[in-house]
């Protein structure tokens, strides 16, 4: 009896282990003023494993240098990736670092695309950025689940919650919205 109990605990911790893993992604299209996107320059891979979430993934055209890089809070990518809302923000903190204790939970810092190896040739080239982010806030399970929600991608360096703007404690001056995308569960081949 006592053998079955634990064996059937093992089974158990074997699903619970199984299903921690959760898996979205978010493709990712260029911004048009006043329009819903339909360009698509990229894709991004989110993958949780208990309280880890990584994205991977790889953005196209985007002009060389750090780009803000946040989770915001509704998944409408129209009118120019503006109906994206705020940051996701739930516990109305300050925005802030990914390392911060008081941040956004969409607060992911910057990605950074790399200086185009043509540029010295003078010609405008840019190529693919990489996206390789961890983070142990943002999750896609649970209360504050990020499914359906959006990434965005912005113009300029997200100054983390320390510029002298002053709305570098609500967006890190960022500047505008280049792409968006939101952040669906799609069938994904195993
Ligand atoms: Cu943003
Ligand atoms: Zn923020």
């Amino acid at each position: 009896m006592k053998n079955r109990v634990i064996l059937v605990l093992a089974l158990l911790a074997c699903t619970e282990a199984a299903s921690e893993v959760i898996r979205a992604r978010a493709y990712i299209f260029k911004a048009v003023e006043g329009q819903i996107p339909t360009e698509l320059i990229g894709t991004i891979d989110f993958d949780q494993s208990g309280s880890f979430l990584k994205l991977n993934g790889s953005v196209s055209g985007l002009a060389a240098g750090k780009h803000g890089f946040h989770i915001h809070e509704k998944g409408d990518t129209g009118n120019g990736c503006l109906s994206a809302g705020s940051h996701y923000n739930p516990h109305k903190l300050s925005h802030g670092a990914p390392d911060d204790s008081n941040r956004h939970i969409g607060d992911l810092g910057n990605i950074e695309s790399p200086v185009s190896k043509y540029l010295i040739l003078m010609i405008q080239a840019s190529g693919d950025t990489a996206i390789s982010v961890s983070d142990s806030l943002a999750s896609l399970s649970g209360q504050y689940s990020i499914i359906g929600r959006s990434v965005v991608i912005h113009e300029k360096t997200d100054d983390l919650g320390r510029g002298n703007s002053d709305q570098s404690k609500t967006t890190g001056n960022a500047g505008a919205r280049l792409a968006c995308g939101t952040i669906g569960t799609f069938p994904f081949p195993t």
